[in-house]
């Protein structure tokens, strides 16, 4: 505002205080007139409101569930108006039971979050509980509390908790018919896959969709020993409070420059004050993969409790969180002889997508709505089949498994578990070539810089870009490509169709001047440089199955050792399953690089005893060799199938 026209303001201002005075005197004097009725002085706000639900096309009741010791769990329950002989479906969650249930909608299918509108139809009644120690939930909150053994000296954990609420929910809906379905992604994955651990006779059918079940082998902590460092802020976010705690504050837009300028994630982490949080201490404490991890494996503890509940393994095909869990646990419990109860679904999703629509992953596009479809016509028949009795259509096979490629669900009567897989190796040959030929030559080196490592996707990164997290698995690797610490190898152009139906495994033979080191190796689809019907795709490079290997892990992964300097080791390790079928007029590319960051934490190159509180003189250069002749062939040994052997 001008100076003048301010004055003039004030001017007015003043002539309206000078108007409005007697007018305030003039109420003042008529206080007699006040009555009780006038005055509040106690809150505004009751003490308990009501939403009043008479138009509601269904009840919701908030109610605290007793457990064997006396803790009560915080429950939602949504019932449809009016029901009768409902089966009741159960997410056990740390993530907020009152956050299922976002809006205040008189529809129940309007007042769901999305992963359950297809179950709001008025058929199912739905039930959501906070799990111990979180939001509206009494008690201590552990993560991924481990089962009541050795880990867990108490009475009670997940699956006691899961068994506790199923048989209060059975003894206490009158609208229900007694049968109980678990479902639940990721976390709330981990806790249906925790009730099978010793199920409800209630419980009927389960479906753990990308459920966390080896949090150090492949899942959310680490990879192979590789920490997933960015995951720093979830224990945060997770432990500092009951309900949402906060995330690592920031420095600079770019993830990358934050987490350099650390050093080590211990640094990082204790600077951040992670010191307080007791899961930081335990898992800071235990890198490796000892008895803290194994007994918590819940593959391994499923196959030594196995439950005659059917169930559903869901994962996405590039989850981006937890690629390991529902595939193993499947496997797992198949090579033990579970499988007729058990079966396993990879759709072309990133994390959880199960539960949002599924068009695209990233730049890859459906002909449908993938998950909808999934959830529509594949999982909510074969829930209402064990819930209602409703008979199925078709009996589910064992493996249902979406090809990317030729955008189809593939149906297997016996999808091989990778013990018993046939492979064959794809060989890195001289000249940067790559073939089922053996090779012969010698092999590349590059120079592994942990002051410049290999950025997993395009900086900047920012710590919260939920979107290029969903999709970083299918980012074009040509951002990368030039890169003279990623070495990439290419098979000529195919001329015929290359299927592949299993993991395949990296089995590299390398060396290195230091004595530590990370391995990733990328399996790539080139497409031809063009693509008139999608000009974006012209040369993508499209990872199909990707992972790290921490190094002092080749040998023993709970008992690492130190690389010996300049001498050629092998590092085996297996890769995310895939049903995949390269193209002809596309080449298959292997990337070999020794960082993925900052998703992963830097190796320091330099042997020390706990790589998370490495120090910043251990982070050293290394030259890294892979062989590809007589002193070993390095491959990536492939679950080719021919179309007539294809098992679907
Ligand atoms: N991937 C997340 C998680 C699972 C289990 C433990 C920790 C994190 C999640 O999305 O819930």
């Amino acid at each position: 505002m001008k100076k003048t026209a301010l004055a003039s303001a004030l001017v007015s201002l003043a002539g309206l205080v000078c108007v409005v005075s007697p007018a305030l005197r003039a109420q003042n004097a008529d206080a007699s007139k006040i009555t009780p009725d006038m005055i509040q002085t106690a809150s505004d706000i009751p003490a308990d409101w009501k939403q009043p639900q008479g138009g509601f096309d269904y009840v919701k009741r908030d109610v605290m569930i007793p457990m064997r010791d006396g803790v009560k769990l915080h429950t939602v329950i949504m019932i449809p108006k009016n029901a009768h002989g409902l089966p009741m479906l159960l997410e056990r969650t740390p993530y907020d039971a009152s956050g299922m249930a976002p809006n205040n909608s008189p529809h129940m299918a309007d007042a769901v979050w999305s992963g359950d509108k297809d179950w709001a139809d008025g058929s199912t009644i739905l039930v959501w509980q906070d799990i111990r120690g979180k939001y509206g939930s009494e008690g201590k909150y552990i993560m991924t509390r481990p089962p009541v053994g050795p880990l867990n000296p108490t009475t009670t954990d997940d699956t006691t908790d899961a068994w506790d609420t199923i048989d209060w929910l059975v003894k206490n809906t009158k609208e229900s018919n007694g049968n109980v379905g678990m479902i639940g992604s990721s976390y709330d994955g981990w806790t249906v896959a925790m009730a099978l651990l010793h199920p409800h006779p209630a419980l009927k059918a389960a479906a753990p969709e990308s459920p966390m079940i080896d949090g150090w082998m492949g899942d959310d902590w680490y990879h192979y020993g590789a920490l997933r460092q960015i995951n720093l802020d979830y224990f945060s976010g997770q432990t500092s409070k009951q309900g949402e705690g906060q995330t690592i504050p920031r420095d600079s837009y770019d993830d990358y420059s934050n987490f350099l300028d650390a050093g080590s994630a211990g640094a990082y982490a204790e600077a951040n004050g992670f010191k307080q949080l007791p899961w930081w201490n335990r898992f800071s404490a235990h890198p490796a993969y000892d008895a803290f991890w194994q007994n918590q494996a819940l593959d391994k503890l499923l196959v030594a409790h196995p439950s005659n509940v059917p169930t559903l393994w869901l994962q996405g095909l590039w989850d981006q969180e937890d690629i390991y869990g529902a595939v193993h646990a499947w496997e797992a419990l198949k090579t033990a002889g579970h499988g007729s109860n058990n079966h396993l679904v990879m759709g072309p999703w990133w994390h959880s997508q199960i539960n949002r629509d599924g068009w695209n992953m990233g730049p890859l596009k459906w002909p449908g709505n993938t998950t909808a479809q999934f959830r529509r016509s594949v999982m909510i028949p074969w829930f209402n089949h064990y819930l209602r009795g409703t008979p199925l259509a078709k009996p589910l096979p064992e493996a249902m498994i979406y090809n990317p490629t030729e955008q189809h669900w593939d149906d297997f009567t016996d999808w091989k578990v990778a013990s018993k897989q046939s492979l064959t190796p794809l060989y890195l040959q001289a000249d940067k070539g790559l073939g089922f030929e053996p090779p012969s030559g010698s092999g590349d080196s590059y120079v592994a810089d942990p002051a410049k490592p290999v950025p997993y996707l395009p900086r900047p990164i920012p710590a919260k870009n939920e979107d290029a997290w969903r999709t970083w698995l299918v980012h074009d690797q040509r951002f990368v490509v030039d890169r003279p610490d990623v070495l990439s190898y290419t098979t000529p152009v195919l001329s015929k169709t290359v299927r592949l139906e299993g993991a395949p495994i990296a089995d590299l033979f390398a060396s290195t001047t230091g004595t530590d080191g990370d391995f990733v190796v990328k399996l790539i689809d080139v497409y031809p440089g063009s693509d008139p019907n999608d000009p974006a795709m012209g040369g993508y490079e499209l990872p199909i199955s990707l992972d790290i290997f921490r190094g002092r892990y080749r040998k023993s992964f709970a008992e690492p050792s130190p690389i010996p300097a300049n001498q050629v080791q092998e590092y085996k390790f297996r890769l995310p399953t895939v049903n995949y079928a390269f193209k002809p007029g596309h080449r298959i590319m292997v990337q070999i690089q020794s960082s993925l960051f900052p998703l992963y934490d830097r190796n320091p190159q330099t042997y020390v005893p706990n790589i998370l509180f490495a120090k910043p003189s251990d982070y050293q250069k290394a030259t890294v060799t892979i062989e590809h002749g007589a002193d070993g062939r390095s491959a990536v040994l492939l679950p080719v199938v021919s179309d007539a052997a294809s098992g679907h």
